[in-house]
């Protein structure tokens, strides 16, 4: 029986265009500079920097439990356009605690480029402006990097037992940074070095 009365999903109405959520269940996040030390690569850069400054925010609703086999979350992120130094605001990045989960990123404003990362750090990037559809595949690290002067804006849906992995990407990063090079944003891998 999929009717059975004992589960009624929380009212959240979403704005497509600026991202906001409202409702009951709705939750949010700022991340400041301060709370991203260490994820960009300038850290000179970044003293001369007020370090309140938000650089994403994320509305987020959880219809379940997190960890819930089945269920799905749903939210928005919003990037402000700045850089520390020459590297480009962007998202923290993560891995799915459950590897093999997927999500989808879909990009209403702004644009800026997809970092997508596999378990031996081979690291690609993909487009993202209004209308890009992300699938991102399972086992993918992904951060999104705001290239953009203006704040980049993507709907998120994800399952609710992926969870978040941060400590790989607080301990090595990804395998590329966006930076800016000759006015424009580079992708610049890293190098690997030599194996004995
Ligand atoms: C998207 C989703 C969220 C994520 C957010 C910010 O909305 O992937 O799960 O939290 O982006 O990304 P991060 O957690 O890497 O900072
Ligand atoms: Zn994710």
């Amino acid at each position: 029986m999929i009717f059975n009365g004992d589960y009624v999903p929380p009212e959240v109405q979403i704005d497509w265009l600026t991202g906001m959520m409202r409702g009951s269940d709705v939750q949010q996040t700022a991340k400041t500079l301060r709370e991203m030390a260490g994820l960009f690569h300038d850290a000179d850069a970044l003293r001369g920097m007020d370090e309140s400054t938000v650089v994403y925010r994320v509305q987020w609703t959880e219809p379940v439990s997190q960890g819930t086999i089945g269920g799905l979350f749903w939210g928005s992120t919003i990037i402000e356009p700045g850089r520390v130094g020459d590297e480009y605001f962007m998202t923290h990045g993560h891995f799915h605690s459950l590897r093999d989960r997927g999500e989808y990123y879909g990009t209403i404003g702004g644009k800026g480029l997809l970092v997508l990362m596999d378990e031996s750090r081979a690291t690609r990037t993909d487009a993202m402006f209004p209308g890009s559809l992300h699938y991102i595949a399972s086992g993918l690290a992904h951060r999104v990097v705001n290239t953009g002067d203006e704040p980049l804006l993507f709907w998120a849906c994800w399952p609710s037992d992926a969870g978040h992995d941060y400590a790989s990407i607080k301990a090595d990063g990804f395998g590329a940074r966006v930076l800016l090079r000759d006015g424009k944003p580079a992708v610049i891998h890293e190098q690997i070095s030599a194996q004995l």
